[in-house]
């Protein structure tokens, strides 16, 4: 028994508008009526959500014909109509569920009347029995469960489910949950003990039942996700194209060593797993999920947080396989990774997964939304070779074509995946428990909760982060009169720089990565400052991640940097830069973070240089000769492609040391070919 993962806490006063409601565990969650983000780069990023993302998400499924798969199925021809994949519903739902979650946050009220007719839309196409799907099981179509490996019927009942915990988290119990919960009923019902013993082919519905069990405190629903968690593993799906691994059938989820196979699979698997053990008090499976995040972002993961490099099938790649002009890194599982940190730091209350968190969000999440939150990056590559064609904006694209978004997709998972987190995001920013609050992410907020009964406590946080360090915590009340503990994760991008705490009293305090506290008896107007040192930083690669072996990274805070060909001299491009590390990369002017400087060389269109053959002896002369060193503008990495089709890179080769440079010759004693 890991000792270390056991959850301790129950939790006893949780708010009635959370995402995801653990009964134990280390802190407790805080609902979108506990916290409110008021300012900053996520408020802008969420205004555009609702304001624009919402509606286009639901404009583009009636136009593809996805919310009228329902209607065909009411009016019995779906068998000639259906469009879109066989996974198209789950988009619906996926909707619905982001619209509830805005109305939980208060802001989002006017969407009641659009969850009402998209449930209207959606009712009549339930069976009797619960079985909801557009694409089996209705006359003239394949049978219900024939097709386990890909149908994604308990992936699609699994999104069902979470909406209608949604709706009745947020404005209480309405007609999608009771849809949502005939729908739980009839997979109890046909999946439980005596019925398939399968699994689908795309985990989802396990978190899915957990939080229904949470909801309604019904054993059942519960009782069935352990039993989907502990079937797969066991080789019931057919042993596909991919190999069982691609849908985590090849090992049980607690024997699994590091996440694998297809990435948003796994990481929904995992969060599962998590929700599964938390409140059977399994500390096997949570320790087993918690090994395999360790291994999976040890040695699985991107600068930015994305998981996934193989665009076959959509997979993780063995350890330290993370080409970044081949980074799969789909929206969706950047998604699910947070969806799997917010878990598994509820559970034990360890920093290391806000930290991720936080480097996800900023790095896949807001990266995939266009500017005007109507068009989404699908996959999220960290070297683009080409400029790309301009997605068409009146058809569905392919998943990851071109470097711009794409308005839709013809899978696409992602668009309703970034609008459901954004909508709910305000609850990853902080937790409770009976000693204080946590705060875990960094943005204007006001927070308003409960640490036990009858001690009631607020506060507000202002900061200009990501762009700058400065957090103040300013404690608006505290009833009644007793200690409490503020705790602030100092982010682990912060090693080897000093982080400044400045306590109400003005003692001012340097403390290390991890968790900072302050406790004492707050008066309303005390202030905690946070000061994290923001500023730009070469990063390099473990050197088993060959693909990067030669080349370093910029991040600045929390965000990774990179090149775009938009900022270089027109006849140049990202392929040809060749940076110098031993300059320190320099803030760019105002605004701060909006772009960085660093030191290296530009040559015009190096690849028109090509020889017959691209590789040559060390000790040949290196072609082309070097260009003069310059200071090369680099973007947040999330704010690329907004500017039109261009060309990439994140990882930029560091100057070759062999290579003299106009202001740097080699020295006459080198010896590079020892180098
Ligand atoms: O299969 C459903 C979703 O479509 C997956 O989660 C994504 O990877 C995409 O393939
Ligand atoms: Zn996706």
């Amino acid at each position: 028994m890991n000792r270390r993962h056991e959850v301790v806490k129950e939790n006893t006063a949780p708010s009635s508008v959370l995402p995801v409601a653990p009964s134990r565990g280390r802190l407790r969650p805080l609902g979108l009526d506990e916290v409110s983000i008021t300012g900053g780069f996520w408020a802008h990023r969420r205004h555009i959500n609702e304001t624009a993302t919402l509606g286009h998400c639901r404009d583009w499924m009636e136009r593809v014909g996805w919310t009228g798969n329902f209607r065909a199925v009411a009016e019995g021809r779906v068998h000639r109509d259906r469009r879109g994949r066989e996974f198209a519903d789950s988009e619906v739902y996926k909707l619905l569920e982001a619209m509830a979650w805005q109305t939980g946050a208060r802001t989002g009220t006017g969407l009641d009347a659009d969850i009402a007719a998209l449930t209207e839309t959606l009712a009549p196409a339930q069976a009797p029995d619960g079985y909801l799907n557009t694409a089996f099981g209705n006359p003239g179509q394949q049978s219900r469960y024939s097709d386990l490996e890909w149908g994604h019927e308990l992936y699609c009942h699994g999104f069902l489910i979470q909406a209608g915990v949604a709706q009745a988290r947020a404005r209480g119990e309405g007609e999608l949950t009771k849809i949502a919960r005939r729908a739980a009923d009839h997979v109890c019902a046909t999946f439980g003990r005596g019925g398939i013993e399968g699994v689908c082919g795309h985990p989802e519905i396990e978190t899915a039942l957990v939080e229904l069990a949470r909801l309604t405190g019904e054993q059942r629903y519960l009782d069935q996700a352990a039993l989907f968690v502990d079937r797969r593993g066991h080789g019931t799906l057919a042993d596909g194209e991919f190999g069982r691994v691609y849908y985590q059938d090849d090992l049980p989820v607690r024997r699994a060593m590091v996440l694998r196979g297809h990435a948003v699979r796994a990481l929904y698997l995992a969060a599962g797993a998590v929700d599964v053990a938390v409140e059977t008090g399994d500390e096997e499976l949570l320790a087993a999920v918690v090994r395999q995040w360790e291994a999976g972002v040890a040695r699985r993961t991107y600068l930015t947080g994305g998981m996934g490099s193989h665009h076959r099938d959509e997979s993780f790649g063995d350890d330290f396989v993370l080409p970044p002009d081949r980074a799969y890194s789909e929206t969706c599982a950047g998604v699910a990774s947070v969806m799997l940190g917010w878990r598994l730091l509820l559970a034990t209350g360890e920093p290391r997964f806000a930290d991720l968190a936080e480097r996800t969000l900023f790095n896949v999440v807001a990266t995939s939304p266009a500017e005007d939150g109507r068009a989404f990056f699908y996959a999220n590559t960290l070297h683009r070779r080409h400029r790309g064609g301009v997605p068409a904006t009146d058809a569905p694209s392919p998943r990851a074509e071109s470097s711009l978004r794409a308005p839709w997709f013809a899978v696409s998972c992602c668009p309703t995946n970034v609008a459901r987190t954004l909508a709910l995001l305000p609850a990853y920013l902080a937790t409770a428990d009976d000693h204080g609050v946590q705060l875990h992410q960094y943005a204007d907020a006001r927070i308003t909760t409960s640490l036990t009964a009858g001690h009631a406590v607020a506060l507000s946080m202002r900061t200009d982060y990501p762009s700058g360090g400065n957090v103040v915590v300013r404690i608006d009340g505290s009833s009644p009169a007793r200690p409490w503990t503020v705790s602030l994760r100092v982010p682990a991008w912060t090693a080897g720089d000093t982080v400044w705490l400045t306590d109400p009293d003005g003692t001012r305090r340097a403390v290390a990565a991890g968790t900072a506290e302050v406790t004492r008896v707050f008066r309303p107007g005390d202030e905690i400052r946070l000061e994290l040192p923001v500023r730009p930083r070469w990063v390099r690669a473990d050197p088993r991640v060959d693909a990067v072996r030669a080349a370093v990274a910029v991040q600045r805070g929390p965000l990774v940097y990179c090149a775009e060909s938009v900022d270089l001299p027109a006849g140049h491009d990202v392929d040809a830069i060749r940076v110098d590390p031993s300059a320190e990369p320099e803030d760019g002017p105002d605004p701060a973070g909006a772009t960085v400087v660093v030191t290296g060389q530009v040559t015009a269109h190096e690849t028109k240089h090509d020889g017959p053959w691209p590789y040559r002896p060390v000790d040949a002369p290196a072609a082309p000769p070097a260009a003069e060193r310059t200071g090369i503008v680099l973007v947040p990495y999330h704010s690329w492609a907004n500017r039109g089709p261009a060309t990439m890179r994140v990882w930029l080769p560091a100057e070759e040391p062999d290579r003299p440079t106009p202001d740097r010759p080699t020295p006459p004693d080198s010896t590079p070919t020892a180098r």
